[in-house]
């Protein structure tokens, strides 16, 4: 819809304070025929405005869509550099794009950029992540930490662990990690974590942490091939959550958890990461670039690396890969 007619529309709306306005009123309004009115206030609900149609009434609204602007995100964090700067943008391609891109401009350590909405959200190896309006949390963090390039697996393992926490923290749910980087309620997939790298020889230039989470959208929202495998907070919790909120809290684990991380190592994370992990000692079958493995995962090395014992007793160290529970 055309953004002037779009203001226009909720102009009217806004000035109605709830009541309906008869499709004739904003017909003449707009200045469009009644049937192009109903084409608009279709256009609406697919951004998230809930509108009740009621015949020779007209229409109302009942909900708008709620932003996470860089206002509500800053209003009550207490984190020190964690989302001290953010980039926020209604609608992007893809946050890491624009994360990339702010890195290599030197923003500071801890600048997040976050959206309502992905035209192309990224998962791994050039899959895509859906990324409805108004609907998840669409967020990178750009982190310069000054460790060695072996140490960096630990960092996608850290995020999972900070999210875990966070939802732990503000819903009845009980979130479970599958390695490296999925997190599972009821056994579906409701996080995707991607880590990126900005390196030169052996010194990284940044760490940028994607993080997905599908917060509030229905059942109807994910399309058809996601349905069985993917769930959002909302349909196991039974209620909408507020997304400034719940980045609020992810920020300020991710902060705790990195300050542990650079000053202990990743040791003390990884027997927090242990106690959420569903998909060690267990049989897998491990798809990494180089072929499938099936085997008895063993555990992380003190890294972050998957260490994967096949049938002949050969242990193989994964850095990654998409693992599968073997039933
Ligand atoms: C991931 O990849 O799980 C990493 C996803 C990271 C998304 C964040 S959002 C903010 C930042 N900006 C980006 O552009 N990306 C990051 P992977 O393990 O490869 O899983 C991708 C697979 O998950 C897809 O092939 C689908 O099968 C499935 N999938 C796609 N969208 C999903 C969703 N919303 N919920 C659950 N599963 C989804």
């Amino acid at each position: 819809m055309q953004s002037a007619l779009r203001e226009k529309l909720l102009e009217v709306f806004t000035q109605a304070q709830g009541e309906f306005v008869s499709g004739q009123k904003l017909s003449e309004a707009i200045g469009c025929s009644r049937t192009a009115i109903w084409k608009h206030i279709e256009d609406l609900r697919k951004e998230g405005y809930e509108l009740e149609a009621v015949r020779r009434k007209g229409y109302r609204i009942m909900m708008k869509p709620e932003k996470v602007t860089s206002n509500e995100i800053q209003l009550g964090l207490a984190t020190k550099y964690i989302g001290r700067t953010i980039h926020y943008e209604e609608t992007v391609e893809s946050t890491q794009k624009i994360a990339h891109r702010l890195s290599y401009d030197n923003v500071p350590e801890g600048t997040i950029v976050v959206a309502d909405e992905q035209l192309s959200g990224r998962g791994r190896l050039d899959r895509t992540w859906h990324s409805p309006k108004f609907s998840g949390v669409w967020m990178s963090t750009i982190l310069r930490p000054r460790i060695p390039l072996g140490q960096a697996p630990g960092l996608t393992l850290l995020a999972a662990v900070a999210v875990a926490q966070a939802i732990e923290d503000m819903t009845e749910l009980e979130p479970e990690i599958k390695w490296p980087n999925d997190i599972l309620i009821n056994g579906k997939k409701t996080v995707g974590i991607l880590t990126e790298m900005q390196a030169e020889s052996d010194r990284i230039n940044a760490i940028i942490i994607g993080i997905g989470i599908n917060v509030n959208q229905s059942v109807e929202d994910f399309p058809e091939e996601l349905r069985e495998k993917a769930t959002s907070l909302r349909i196991e919790n039974g209620s909408t959550l507020n997304r400034a909120e719940l980045i609020q809290a992810v920020l300020m684990k991710l902060e705790k958890l990195y300050e542990q991380f650079l000053s202990n190592g990743f040791y003390p994370i990884k027997l927090l990461w242990e106690a959420y992990a569903i998909s060690i000692g267990k049989r897998i079958i491990a798809s990494t670039l180089r072929g499938t493995i099936t085997g008895y995962a063993k555990g992380i090395t003190d890294d972050g690396v998957l260490m994967l014992e096949d049938d002949h007793g050969t242990v193989h160290y994964i850095h990654s890969a998409d693992i599968e529970i073997e039933r």
